[in-house]
């Protein structure tokens, strides 16, 4: 397995506490020394595995940054103010959080020479020209949080080509998985699920045509620990599947799955909605060796059909 790579290795996940931090967590717990930074903010601290060191803080703060990092091999860098809704109400701490904060997190990794695996997003590339969207396209961001996440990922660069530091940054398509909480702010998916095992409409923004490239969380997991041990530093890389649903197919799916009475009802569509957005993977493939494992199907059966479960 991967992560036995890192066996022995001192790693430090920033938002350890969140929904992929979490997960990262819980895989690196046994082969690894993982210490955990998160303000939880938004994270649980229930997710924390009992065998890492939990510090409760902020990545803002240069001193409790560099004390966690302290001995450390690896930063998993999965902090982050994670809602773009949220970032459209309040810019300042989007990029307080986002930006500001991934450069405490470098500066202390320069420090302490800790190579760097950075949280970047496809938000970063605004309307997409094309589909499948590759690392070279245009970066037109339609959000303070894609424009907060594209400063972190030339700031990943940068850190590599100006001060030689290992670092990677990895854009996530739209990742899933069950443990993503339900709220205002969640993914589709989180959200859709709670509806259906409600019977309560699902409400789709706009005509229900457009998509997206969803992801599930192990999947993401398998794209950092790869990208923990590349030789291929100073990139970035999209972590999608390369295939795409339209959101009424999605809601049709989650139906099925949880064998729900739920109707399909459509609103307005969203402002700032993106139409499509699915990854071209090539270079993960290539370079990472990458290889998306869990499908829709199978990501969708993971999630708990009943509150018993
Ligand atoms: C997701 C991520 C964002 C960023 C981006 C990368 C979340 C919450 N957001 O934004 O952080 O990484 O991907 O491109 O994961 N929709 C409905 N009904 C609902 C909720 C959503 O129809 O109740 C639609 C929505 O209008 C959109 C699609 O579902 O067309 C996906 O929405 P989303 O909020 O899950 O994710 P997205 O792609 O805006």
């Amino acid at each position: 397995m991967i992560q036995d790579q890192l066996a022995g290795t001192s790693v430090l996940i920033t938002g350890g506490a969140g929904f992929i931090g979490g997960e990262l967590a819980h895989t690196l717990a046994n082969p690894a020394d993982v210490t955990v930074l998160d303000d939880c903010s938004s994270g649980d601290p229930d997710r924390v595995p009992s065998e890492a060191t939990f510090v409760r803080g902020d990545i803002r703060d240069r001193q409790t940054v560099s004390d966690a990092m302290d001995g450390v091999d690896v930063v998993f860098h999965e902090a982050a103010l994670v809602s773009v809704a949220e970032s459209v109400e309040t810019p300042l701490e989007s990029h307080s959080r986002n930006s500001t904060g991934t450069l405490t997190v470098l500066e202390a990794a320069r420090d302490h020479d800790a190579r760097v695996v950075c949280a970047s997003s496809a938000a970063i590339y605004g309307h997409p020209e094309r589909v499948p969207v590759s690392e070279t396209d245009p970066k037109e961001p339609t959000s303070p949080y894609g424009l907060d996440k594209l400063a972190l990922d030339h700031q990943t660069r940068l850190y590599h080509e100006l001060y030689g530091l290992d670092t990677v940054a990895l854009r996530y398509f739209n990742a899933y998985g069950p443990d993503q909480p339900a709220n205002d702010y969640s993914g589709v998916i989180s959200i859709f699920f709670e509806r259906a095992l409600n019977d309560e409409p699902l409400v789709i923004f706009g005509d229900g045509e457009q998509t997206r490239d969803f992801v599930f969380v192990d999947d993401i997991v398998q794209a950092n620990l790869r990208a923990a041990v590349t030789d291929e530093v100073g990139e970035a890389y999209n972590v999608g599947t390369g295939t795409r649903v339209t959101i009424t197919e999605l809601a049709e799916s989650i139906i099925e799955v949880t064998d729900s009475n739920s109707d399909i009802v459509y609103d307005d569509p969203r402002e700032g909605d993106i139409r499509h957005s699915g990854a071209d993977i090539s270079k993960a493939r290539d370079s990472l060796g990458f290889e998306p494992t869990v499908s829709l199907e199978e990501g969708l059966r993971a999630f708990p059909v009943s509150d018993n479960e």
